[in-house]
């Protein structure tokens, strides 16, 4: 059974062999495939059209299966893999143990952001920025440049506080757990989250980044606590809403997989420590 631990408990074998079997998935191209994904659904996601990934009730069981899927193929390299998750809530500055070179690196250089050390450096080779939105090849970061702040935890309480998981419009406007878990509204911790990393993480190429991993595993597993805080909390809505996935509708790209099917997080993985 996978279980997906803090990133700050890690032992230096597990960060050795997460970060060789993402080197791996990069090296026979099957890491850009999900950065290609990710970034059609940035581009079509429009919170007055159709939203599947983002900015709607879908982004938690959407991202969910999309991590599902990315961790399986990291399972395919090495089956002793998970993916760790990033509680920036603790480890929030660029001198976490996050940040060493022995796991993802540190910040950008201030002339051109591009990460000088760790394995996912320009200079180590194995880390081409093939999918981007310009024609930079090389990963950049601004860990908490301007000052930014990453989420609290007494912030990340008060979503968790919230008791109604989507609202309509079901969008960047709605009020309720979803919509301020991501960010749109309110205290912000999602999106705030990619802004602070900066470089690539700050766009709709954030895969590109393997921080992207263990920040939407936190995600996913603040949605598994606010399930058990709210055990009476159903995932909205539930049918017959145009251009939203509801309950029971199927989900692009993979079409057999819905909503319902990923509310339970303990059919793929467990948590290291209870939700
Ligand atoms: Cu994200």
């Amino acid at each position: 059974m996978t279980v997906r631990k803090n990133q700050a408990q890690l032992t230096s074998t597990e960060k050795r062999r997460f970060v060789d079997a993402l080197l791996e998935l990069k090296r026979t191209g099957q890491y850009d495939t999900f950065v290609t994904t990710h970034n059609a659904f940035i581009m079509s996601d429009t919170d007055s059209g159709d939203r599947v990934g983002h900015r709607s009730p879908s982004f938690l069981p959407w991202h969910r299966r999309f991590l599902i899927q990315f961790e399986q193929q990291l399972q395919a390299v090495d089956p002793d893999v998970a993916l760790p998750y990033w509680d920036w809530t603790a480890d929030r500055t660029a001198a976490s143990s996050l940040w060493a070179a022995d796991f993802l690196g540190g910040t950008g250089r201030s002339r051109d952001g591009q990460v000088m050390d760790g394995p996912f450096s320009a200079a180590s080779g194995s880390w081409p920025v093939n999918v981007g939105v310009d024609g930079r090849t090389y990963l950049r970061r601004a860990l908490g440049a301007g000052g930014r702040q990453l989420p609290t935890r007494a912030e990340t309480d008060s979503v968790l506080a919230m008791s109604t998981y989507d609202a309509p419009p079901w969008n960047s406007a709605s009020d309720g757990f979803r919509n301020h878990l991501e960010g749109w509204r309110g205290v912000n911790l999602h999106n705030r989250v990619h802004v602070w990393v900066g470089g690539q993480m700050a766009t709709g190429v954030s895969p590109n980044d393997p921080v992207f991993w263990l920040h939407h595993a936190f995600i996913d597993r603040l949605w598994a606590q606010w399930q058990a805080r709210h055990p009476g909390s159903p995932y909205l809505p539930a049918a017959g809403t145009p251009d939203v996935v509801d309950l029971r509708d199927t989900m692009r790209p993979w079409n057999d997989v819905t909503p319902a099917d990923m509310l339970d997080h303990t059919r793929h993985y467990t948590y290291d420590a209870a939700a």
